[in-house]
């Protein structure tokens, strides 16, 4: 099935309130029609609950008893998405259900690269049946954009005023470390679609802890133009700011991106890295840094094989 076979259902209602240009809501809405259609393996899968940590979603998701993801929502305290998310799936399976259902949290980078990673391995290394996403718009959003671990070092954030300086949080790293069944990172656009739509499919088809780190923009968070939100997610990808990787059992798969350009690129439109847009050496550091990681993740891919 390709992406132009999914129908987007319009799962989310209208009263959502994210802010314009938010990379998230859009990637709600592929996500909750992609799990719906019929799965690889011939399986139709039922979303049980949205699971929703502290966060803009928490708002976004639903008001006063109302939920606007069209399915059923529940929200958590900051820490505990995992947890709840894994109760929610251990009784799908008792009640015989697991094949039919699928129980989907949705956590942004702070509950899950700080807050709620205690929590977050805990339930990954019992494997619970569960599809964490970590949408990652690389700040604390909703409480006004804070410094997070998934905060690109350099980047200014309201409590980094001058660049972060300490290093971004490897959860690639971190969620391999737990074994887990499935693990991948995504984008959703126009390039990377097919990409987005297959990852997307295989997760939801499987059972146990499987992960999607998803990059989403975040305007007001990135300091950029509202109306640059596709072209900000395409050029992530094609400047290796966020390497597209798939893990399955273990093994990591790297899309190469069809088109490839300079970090400056992804850099210049987001004024949260002016600093270093200013600064030939910053620049260049920075530069070296995604050169780095992107031949550690070839080396990674070719030893995993
Ligand atoms: C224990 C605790 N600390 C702080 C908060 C306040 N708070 C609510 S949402 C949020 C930011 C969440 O950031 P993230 O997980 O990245 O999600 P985003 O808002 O970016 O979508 C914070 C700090 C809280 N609800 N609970
Ligand atoms: S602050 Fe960012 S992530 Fe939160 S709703 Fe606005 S655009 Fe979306
Ligand atoms: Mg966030």
């Amino acid at each position: 099935m390709k992406p132009k076979d999914i129908a987007i259902q319009p799962f989310l209602d209208s009263r959502h309130g994210l802010c314009p240009g938010c990379g998230s809501a859009i990637a709600m809405a592929h996500i909750q029609s992609i799990v719906s259609q019929p799965l690889p393996s011939g399986k139709i899968k039922k979303i049980r609950s949205m699971v929703i940590p502290a966060s803009c979603w928490s708002i976004g998701s639903g008001f006063d008893g109302v939920s606007f993801v069209g399915t059923n929502l529940t929200n958590t305290p900051f820490i505990a998405g995992a947890t709840v998310g894994e109760g929610i799936g251990i009784m799908s399976q008792r009640q015989g259900l697991a094949e039919k259902e699928i129980t989907i949290v949705w956590a942004g980078d702070g509950a899950s690269f700080d807050i709620g990673l205690g929590l977050l391995s805990g339930a990954a290394i019992r494997n619970a049946d569960i599809l964490y996403v970590i949408n990652d718009n690389q700040t604390y959003g909703n409480t006004g954009a804070q410094e997070s671990g998934a905060t690109p070092e350099g980047a200014k954030t309201q409590t980094s005023p001058l660049g972060k300086e300490i290093a971004q949080k490897d959860i690639l790293e971190i969620m391999m470390a737990h074994k887990i069944p499935y693990y991948a990172s995504i984008v959703l656009s126009v390039t990377t679609l097919d990409d987005f739509y297959a990852k997307v499919r295989r997760a939801a088809d499987q059972s146990g802890f499987r992960c999607l780190h998803l990059l989403s923009v975040c305007p007001p968070g990135w300091k950029c133009d509202a109306a640059k939100t596709p072209d900000l997610a395409e050029l992530a990808v094609q400047t290796r700011a966020f390497p597209l990787v798939e893990v399955i059992d273990g093994r990591l798969c790297l899309t190469k991106p069809k088109r490839e350009k300079p970090i400056e690129e992804f850099l210049k439109h987001q004024k949260r890295f002016d600093a270093i847009i200013d600064s030939p050496e910053a620049l260049h550091k920075f530069q070296k840094q995604i050169d780095n990681n992107w031949n550690y993740l070839l080396r990674l891919e070719e030893i995993t094989k």
